[in-house]
């Protein structure tokens, strides 16, 4: 085994430490604008602080949201940084592109486990996204950084994006270009999400958190379905950080993933 690989492995083992992991995603920000936050949850350390305080396992930011929120994740949770990226304030055509935003050695430097990268299968920009992909997959093995593709089907001649033939089309165009974990929509039954956990023929599924569910424990049963499906685990953004009791929340996602309890007991261990 190479140094790299081992420097793979050692640092996916901090984020699956059981095998499975609850990763916050937190690049709304960038991706979505301040419209997604109050004026409780527009201060990034505040948020960051909470959940990581819950002991979520890693944290997926922004390099640039890293830096600024040092203090709230620095030496006690995993750290994944996104290098890719679009704003909610490009024209609507240009929206099916993510654009460079960060690098691998940023990350390097960062002291992170991992990098993550989206591709929109399907897009008209699926060409740029790939070459994009290939660099930086290319510069994670040199360092023995394990790479997560949000693996996202959107594009013109896709009609629904959760159908479960266009996830696991984009699961298995994902592990085809070699990433290490895979996070992608669910396909709304543990029936279908089975067939995608099994396109991805090994390599780590995650559940994306997506909108805001109106009631928390439908969000819970999506977790519970996806890890009966064989998934290992989620990654959740705003049904975490949107919620009254973001460490409540997190902590009950945490229970649903590493303990095994179904969404009923999660969500009754939460009152
Ligand atoms: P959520 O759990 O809030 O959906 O977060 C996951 C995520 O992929 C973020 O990383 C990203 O900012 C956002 O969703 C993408 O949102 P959209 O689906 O609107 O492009």
């Amino acid at each position: 085994m190479s140094y790299t690989s081992i420097g793979k492995t050692v640092r996916l083992t901090r984020i699956l430490r059981d095998g499975r992991a609850v990763v916050f995603a937190f690049d709304h920000g960038f991706e979505h604008g301040p419209g997604d936050f109050t004026s409780e949850t527009i201060d990034p350390r505040r948020v960051l602080k909470k959940i990581v305080d819950a002991g979520v396992d890693a944290v997926m930011l922004t390099a640039g949201l890293a830096h600024v929120t040092r203090d709230s994740w620095l030496g006690k949770t995993s750290l994944i940084v996104k290098i890719t990226g679009k704003t909610n304030l490009r024209p609507e055509e240009q929206k099916l592109l993510q654009s460079i935003i960060g690098t691998v050695e940023e990350a390097v430097s960062l002291g992170a486990d991992a990098v993550a990268a989206t591709v929109y299968w399907g897009s008209q920009y699926e060409d740029a996204m790939l070459s994009q992909w290939v660099l930086i997959k290319e510069e994670a093995e040199r360092y023995g950084y394990p790479c997560l593709q949000l693996a996202y089907p959107r594009g013109p001649s896709i009609k629904n994006m959760y159908d479960v033939e266009v996830v696991k089309y984009g699961v298995r165009a994902a592990i085809e270009v070699g990433a290490d974990l895979i996070k992608t929509y669910y396909t709304g039954s543990r029936e279908t999400f089975r067939e995608v956990v099994k396109a991805a023929s090994g390599v780590p599924v995650l559940m994306s958190g997506g909108a805001p569910r109106k009631n928390f424990i439908d969000f819970l049963k999506d977790v519970e379905d996806v890890m009966k499906a064989g998934a290992q685990g989620v990654v959740v953004g705003r049904n975490v950080f949107m919620h009254e009791n973001p460490a409540s929340a997190i902590k009950a996602v945490m229970k649903i993933v590493h303990e095994g309890l179904t969404a009923e007991e999660a969500y009754k261990a939460m009152q």
